[in-house]
């Protein structure tokens, strides 16, 4: 009888499937060697299972998503793993990040680990990130303060762990599941040269869910898009946009725009507004290369 599972890893000629509740390694029905057919991990496959915990993959099932980096199908939602301290967190890279996610239709988890190297665990602009419709977490892979709430969040979905390097996602997947170690590395040897310590895509079975972890970067380009899109992904626009003069307002040099209005009032935080504007310039300065 075949049973739906979901790719973990393909790895020396063979795929990982996580099917009722184990791994299964997998090998391929002539047909899919023939095609030559790409997998990638999150692929929805339908496995006959064979001795003990060997199967052959039947058929693959059409996807919902998939993201270049990481590679990755059927993705639920994203962790946005940014430490409190150590690197001190790069707001520039978290709302590039917001808009990354936000396009690609995914739900967005914003967690501050490290809370341990801090004295307050509030924050004011947490808040703020919370009135734009994110879930913000703090926690610890040191004290494990908060790490329950974020095994809720991954039953039974496909997540995705991206931040900057050394903020701790490897830390985290340890902290989740210990019984398998992901390869961490200490913040000071990485940071600004590039090397990163996790290097291949797989999903990681947690809780009923399955978690990718993905190097961290300190720079990322925006996706492509129309200048106009850009607001969407600033969700505290929305509410103002509608009574700026111009319907097609940019919130940048037109007169009478109520988001600026806004944030002269202190309604709109100005150093979100300050990336807006910045990634506003990088998409239309890529728009005038074409
Ligand atoms: N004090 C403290 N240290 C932490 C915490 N989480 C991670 N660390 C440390 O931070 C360093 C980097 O953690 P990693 O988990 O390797 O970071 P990463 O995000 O996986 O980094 P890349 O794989 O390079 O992207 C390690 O030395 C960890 O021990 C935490 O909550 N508190
Ligand atoms: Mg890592
Ligand atoms: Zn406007």
């Amino acid at each position: 009888m075949l049973i739906e599972g979901k790719l973990i890893k393909g790895y020396a000629g063979f795929y990982y499937v996580y099917a009722n509740d184990r791994v299964w390694e997998c090998s391929l029905r002539g047909r899919f060697r023939v095609k030559k057919q790409d997998f990638i991990p999150g692929d929805r496959v339908l496995i006959l299972p064979g001795v003990e915990n060997k199967a052959t993959i039947e058929k693959v099932l059409e996807r919902r998503n998939s993201l270049v980096r990481p590679n990755v199908a059927n993705v639920d939602q994203a962790f946005l793993v940014f430490a409190r301290k150590m690197p001190d967190p790069d707001y520039n890279l978290l709302d590039r990040l917001l808009v990354q996610v936000g396009r690609t239709g995914l739900q967005a988890v914003i967690i501050f680990t490290k809370t341990d190297l801090v004295a307050d665990l509030v924050d004011p602009l947490h808040e703020y990130y919370r009135t734009c419709g994110y879930q913000v977490l703090n926690i610890s892979n040191k004290t494990l303060e908060g790490i329950d709430e974020v095994k809720k969040l991954v039953h039974g979905k496909i997540t995705v762990l991206a931040g900057p390097s050394g903020s701790g996602k490897s830390s985290l997947l340890n902290c989740l599941q210990p019984q398998k170690e992901q390869k961490t590395g200490e913040v000071s040897a990485k940071i600004g040269r590039g090397r990163h310590t996790t290097r291949h895509v797989e999903l990681i079975p947690i809780d009923g869910g399955l978690v990718a972890d993905t190097p961290g970067f300190s720079s990322l380009y925006l996706p492509e898009m129309k200048r106009e899109e850009l607001q969407l992904y600033f969700p505290e626009f929305l509410k103002y946009k509608n009574y700026c003069r111009f319907r097609s307002c940019l919130h940048d040099k037109e007169p009478d725009c109520a988001v600026k209005e806004a944030l002269n009032e202190s309604k709109i935080l100005p150093l979100r507004y300050k990336h807006y504007i910045q990634f506003l310039q990088e998409i239309i300065l890529r728009e005038k290369k074409y």
